[in-house]
């Protein structure tokens, strides 16, 4: 909005120029999405608390997660907020990109929400069924899927990390493509969100580098210096990565240990869902099995649990799955495991980085 109705000003006030640039745009929409979530969040939380909008506890998890019984849960409601205000008021309206980042996260951020609001309702952790959220994330994937594959500026064509010549076209086969990273970055997300703070680090991490890859791949002439995809438009995905930057680093001033407010399946189906969506547009699959890696990480956990428990009759690979809970389970407390998990998603996301000169 600022850029729309200020930087037109400029003639008039010469200042007002400073809205034309994206970075500066970008670092704006990270505050506002912080000042948000810092300013809005004790007083959502004491509404939470009074409204009884609380976790329940599941009795087969770890032993130290009964003393959580109760905290206020759903605050992915108060992250979308801010993330959409900023996103309002410091994007370029008319992008395209922007309306399909803001449906996409409001469009899961919904599902986890009916999800949450029915275990709470219910008195238990069993809310959506697992098919019915799936049904409804590959719907709304598909249409953003869709909608990218008949754009004048898009195609189908894949890019890798590390080799520039790999280019495969895979014309409409994108499209499950598509899907599969969007919905499996959203349930990926929310298996990690399971101790204070653990998915909120690493989507700022993810959230940082897709904000400079996006920067980079809007820049014609540095996109073809770094031998990555050019993107029409890209530059304003970058100032709604700032939006996501800066309203998950508010939410983690309380969701860190010990958590006042958990972010619910609201906030980690929604957030995961716009960075694999955040993936497609800078046309970055790849890139986000490595910066995403946490993620990969807990879901690929338990893919394999849940598969050895089965073939091997009753047998573990992991004292327990996600791969956070197998530390907990070592004896780790909950605060070695979440700062080594971020230790490791900012190693990745500098790796990540990295791929921009290793071509
Ligand atoms: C998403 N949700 C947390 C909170 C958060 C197939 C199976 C692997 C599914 C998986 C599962 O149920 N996943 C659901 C993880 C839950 O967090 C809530 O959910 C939202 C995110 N979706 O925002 O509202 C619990 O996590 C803890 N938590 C924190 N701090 C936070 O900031 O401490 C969350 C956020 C909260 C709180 O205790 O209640 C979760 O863990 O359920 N199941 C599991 O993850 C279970 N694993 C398991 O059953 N493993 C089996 C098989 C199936 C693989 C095995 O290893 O043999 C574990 N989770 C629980 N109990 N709760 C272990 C059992």
């Amino acid at each position: 909005m600022f850029y729309n109705l200020l930087y037109p000003l400029y003639t008039e006030l010469s200042w007002l120029n400073v809205f034309r640039y994206i970075t500066f745009r970008s670092i704006g929409a990270a505050v506002t999405a912080f000042l948000v979530l810092v300013v809005i969040g004790p007083w959502f939380i004491a509404w939470l608390r009074k409204k009884q909008i609380g976790q329940v506890i599941r009795d087969d998890g770890p032993q130290s997660h009964f003393s959580k019984q109760g905290v206020p849960t759903m605050g992915g409601v108060l992250i979308l907020f801010a993330m959409t205000c900023s996103a309002l008021l410091w994007t370029d309206l008319r992008s395209d990109l922007v309306w399909l980042l803001i449906g996409i996260s409001l469009l899961f951020g919904a599902i986890g929400f009916w999800d949450d609001l029915r275990k709470i309702r219910k008195g238990n952790s069993r809310g959506l069924s697992a098919r019915g959220k799936l049904v409804l994330q590959i719907g709304g994937a598909s249409l953003v899927g869709l909608y990218l594959l008949l754009s004048p500026n898009y195609d189908g064509i894949l890019s890798f990390p590390f080799f520039k010549t790999l280019q495969p076209d895979l014309g409409w086969w994108y499209l499950p493509f598509a899907v599969l990273v969007i919905v499996g970055a959203s349930n990926a997300v929310n298996l990690t969100d399971g101790l204070d703070g653990l998915a909120t680090g690493p989507v700022v991490v993810t959230a940082s580098t897709y904000l400079i890859f996006s920067y980079v791949a809007g820049n014609a002439l540095v996109a073809s210096y770094l031998q990555i995809p050019f993107v029409q438009g890209a530059g304003e995905v970058t100032v709604f990565c700032g939006a996501i930057v800066g309203a998950c680093l508010g939410f983690l001033w309380f969701n860190c240990y010990p958590a006042q407010i958990f972010m619910g399946d609201v906030g980690s189906l929604a957030l995961g869902g716009t960075l694999g969506t955040v993936a497609i547009i800078t046309k970055q699959e790849f890139l986000l099995v490595i910066v995403g890696g946490i993620f990969v990480m807990e879901a690929l956990s338990v893919i394999i649990q849940v598969g050895y428990f089965k073939v091997s009759g009753g047998k573990r690979i992991f004292l327990m799955a996600p791969f956070h809970h197998h530390f907990e389970k070592k004896g780790w407390p909950e605060t070695k495991v979440v700062v080594r998990f971020w230790i490791v998603s900012i190693i990745l996301g500098l790796v990540a980085l990295a791929t921009l000169k290793l071509r």
